[in-house]
């Protein structure tokens, strides 16, 4: 059988592609497990909205029913709003969850893999996952990362949380030869913060040379994706000193609770909002669409040079 039997892709979507239109990709368990109800339904629908308004059309992708979808309407945003019915599916758990029909959101190395499917090069999300503190005790290391390094989509984020270890994830991407490109700033994002202490690779001022960069790597055969860091506008920009207080409270809290795996990302996002009083939710949300608005705008310059 073909991969093709196993994608639905929405007739918005699908149109995208046969009319040779700049699509983005954006993900879902941002929508599931990484924002709280209602928040989290209204923030997919206007996410999607940012992306039209650029002049791109947008490709939410999740696993509704043990078919992977490229692109969801209303009713399926209704349905992945709901964290207690969706399954958080990252590379390892996609074939399974196929297989039991059952419905999933897709973290950012999932959305990777279906859109490169669906032959979409441009993603925008929040944060990526990253290399855990303390990971050289607990080897938990996000699949995202290895994702990156083979799959053939751009990922427009807002740097990682300085609840990962930055300077291992970025010691890590180099590794595994992923380009960390700074969008209009020298300095790797920290997700809430402007700031992280670390630099990225190469930086540019405009989509259009980013573009060229990767239409070059990708023209080699150089596979594998690239991190785009977007940083959080300032208006919305938190305090590094703050929110590291923040962090290190929900990290001792999960330490406490005994969270592990795929369990953890999620708490930590979770406990954050409630510690912040729902101020950190409102920079994520703002975070992501000015990602979503970059993302757009990158893959306006990417079908150019396609053309
Ligand atoms: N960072 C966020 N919000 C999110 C995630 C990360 O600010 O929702 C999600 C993404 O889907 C990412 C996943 O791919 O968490 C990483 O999970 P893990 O650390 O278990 O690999
Ligand atoms: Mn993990």
């Amino acid at each position: 059988m073909n991969y093709r039997e196993y994608l639905d892709i929405s007739p918005e979507v699908q149109a995208a592609l046969d009319a040779k239109q700049p699509i983005v990709a954006l993900e879902s368990t941002i929508i599931s497990h990484g924002m709280p109800y209602p928040q989290n339904l209204e923030f997919a629908k206007q996410v999607e909205d940012v992306v039209r308004n650029e002049g791109a059309v947008p490709a939410t992708m999740a696993i509704i029913g043990g078919r992977l979808k490229v692109g969801v309407g209303p009713k399926e945003l209704e349905a992945l709003s709901d964290h207690t019915k969706v399954e958080k599916v990252s590379r390892r758990d996609i074939a399974a969850i196929l297989a039991s029909g059952k419905t999933g959101a897709t973290t950012v190395a999932t959305t990777m893999i279906i859109s490169a499917l669906a032959g979409i090069r441009v993603f925008a999300t929040g944060g990526i996952g990253g290399v855990h503190r303390g990971a050289p005790e607990t080897f938990d290391i996000s699949a995202d990362l290895q994702e990156l390094a083979h799959t053939d989509v751009a990922v427009v984020c807002a740097g990682a949380k300085s609840l990962l270890d930055i300077g291992l994830t970025l010691e890590y991407l180099e590794t595994m030869g992923v380009p960390v490109v700074g969008m209009r700033t020298d300095e790797f994002p920290a997700f809430y913060c402007k700031e992280s202490g670390f630099g990225v690779d190469v930086r540019y001022d405009s989509e259009a040379d980013l573009a060229k960069m990767l239409k070059i790597k990708w023209d080699l055969g150089i596979h594998g994706g690239a991190i785009v860091g977007n940083p959080v506008p300032d208006a919305y920009a938190l305090d590094s000193g703050e929110m590291n207080k923040v962090i290190d409270d929900a990290l001792k809290e999960a330490a406490e609770k005994g969270i592990k795996g795929k369990e953890t990302t999620p708490f930590l996002l979770a406990k954050i909002v409630e510690l912040t009083e729902g101020v950190s939710l409102k920079t994520n949300i703002q975070l992501a669409f000015n990602n979503a608005k970059v993302a757009a705008k990158l893959a306006v310059e990417l079908n150019k040079l396609e053309d």
